[in-house]
């Protein structure tokens, strides 16, 4: 309503360039249906003052997909005049985006009033630390933490690992946070730990499961660039390490693993989100993480990597479109626990080999964990498909992170039978 009066008042001084300020941080969904139309889209997203959410890179827009764009207040004009002059349609997907981050930030206290759980909301870095000592030191006989290295800006990176019995040995891994701004994977790795502790011996399942297998939880596996999106820029994807020649920051985590490194699908340039450092496991984030693995390779047996947003459960490749070795079992597994999130949740999320079902994009870390020998090795994309996108309010977390539970006690009760019979 305001962003139109002052566009009715700015009116008679603008109309001789046909200028309209919005006052709105918007999100707009754009669907290229001609070649034209994708260049014009991928000139609009690397050329002008936006940051695109939905593919994350220019180099990923093409026909008939939706393209979701941040577009700020200052480059509204010119991006929807460029859009009109090509006749390119768009739909506003949110209009407050600014609202939202606040509304994300906001109630990062402990406020014993609220009926929220501490679940329930996103938390700043220092207060996940600060979970993360208490929930180790509160359960002393069932987590222990390990220190996996640090980041670039030498923040200390922790993973939990759950225990709770003693003589099983084998396990799984779960990472979140590799790409800063999706919140809602540090929140569902908290989620995760919380409900193993809470549910262990009343939820036939969950204790099935930690029966059978240690679980290794990193909660922020990129916590220079979680901080950063809570100090100075919401949107940020990469780390925070600045390149040899200094000209931009951050390295894409996920770009950054010996899985055919920076091939079609990721960027030599520093100043690229999906730029892929200076050599494989450049990063201190993901070197400390791919030690970790290769040293534990012997027992880890499933490796789950959580990221948002578009609903989809992932396996490998990505790197590559040739088909994994034991694609049809992976895809059953992603299947079914994409049937049970649908019956239970009336959710839909889509799976299948990244490349084929996203996009070509190599050394990310499910694809190394694979080739590592890691045979069960999957990318959850959790909520939403675009309503939301990063911003997904806090509301929604517990049916975001219920659902992406479910999908993973489903895998991993599968790999838990497959592995058994193996070596029965
Ligand atoms: O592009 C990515 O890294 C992931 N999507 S996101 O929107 N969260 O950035 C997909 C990762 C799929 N797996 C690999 N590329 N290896
Ligand atoms: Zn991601």
């Amino acid at each position: 309503m305001w962003a139109i009066v002052i566009c009715f008042a700015l009116m008679s001084q603008l109309l001789w360039t046909g200028h309209c300020t919005e006052t709105h941080d918007q999100i707009l969904s754009i669907t290229p249906t001609t070649p034209e139309q994708v260049d014009i889209l991928k000139n609009i997203s690397s050329q002008y003052e936006t940051t695109l959410w939905q593919p994350a890179h220019h180099q990923y827009i093409q026909e008939e997909t939706q393209v979701h764009l941040y577009v700020p207040a200052n480059s509204s004009s010119v991006v929807k005049e460029l859009l009109q002059r090509y006749t390119i349609t768009h739909q506003v997907l949110l209009d407050n985006a600014k609202e939202l981050i606040e509304m994300q930030t906001r109630n990062d206290t402990t406020d014993p009033r609220s009926s929220v759980t501490f679940y329930e909301r996103y938390h700043r870095l220092e207060d996940i630390y600060r979970w993360i000592n208490h929930t180790a030191q509160d359960n002393p006989d069932t987590i222990q933490t390990i220190l996996l290295g640090s980041s670039y800006e030498k923040r200390p990176l922790y993973a939990l690992k759950l225990s709770f019995n003693s003589e099983n040995k084998k396990a799984m891994w779960i990472d979140c946070g590799i790409h800063a701004r999706e919140w809602i994977s540090p929140a569902f790795c908290l989620w995760f730990i919380q409900y193993s502790l809470a549910f262990y011996k009343q939820n036939k399942d969950i204790t099935d499961i930690l029966d059978n297998m240690n679980v290794y939880v990193l909660p922020v596996m990129n916590p220079d660039g979680y901080h950063y999106t809570w100090t100075t820029n919401r949107m940020w994807r990469k780390n925070r390490s600045v390149s040899r020649s200094g000209s931009c920051v951050g390295v894409d985590l996920n770009r950054n693993f010996d899985a055919n490194w920076c091939t079609e699908g990721a960027s030599k340039e520093p100043c690229s989100e999906i730029y892929c450092g200076a050599f494989p496991e450049s990063e201190p984030e993901s070197e400390a993480v791919a030690n970790f693995l290769r040293s534990n390779k012997d027992t880890i047996q499933l490796y789950l990597t959580i990221h948002a947003y578009s609903q989809m459960l992932l396996f490998p490749y990505s790197c590559t479109l040739e088909e994994a070795e034991n694609h049809n079992e992976l895809l059953e597994m992603a299947q079914e626990a994409s049937q049970i999130i649908r019956r239970h949740y009336r959710n839909t999320y889509k799976y299948g080999a990244g490349a084929k079902t996203i996009y070509l994009a190599p050394g990310g870390s499910d694809d190394w964990a694979y080739n590592l020998g890691i045979k069960y090795s999957f990318t959850f994309e959790l909520q939403d498909r675009g309503q939301y996108g990063f911003l997904l309010p806090p509301s929604h977390i517990s049916k975001a992170c219920n659902e992406a539970l479910l999908a993973v006690k489903t895998i991993a009760q599968r790999v838990i039978e497959k592995t058994q019979a193996a070596t029965a």
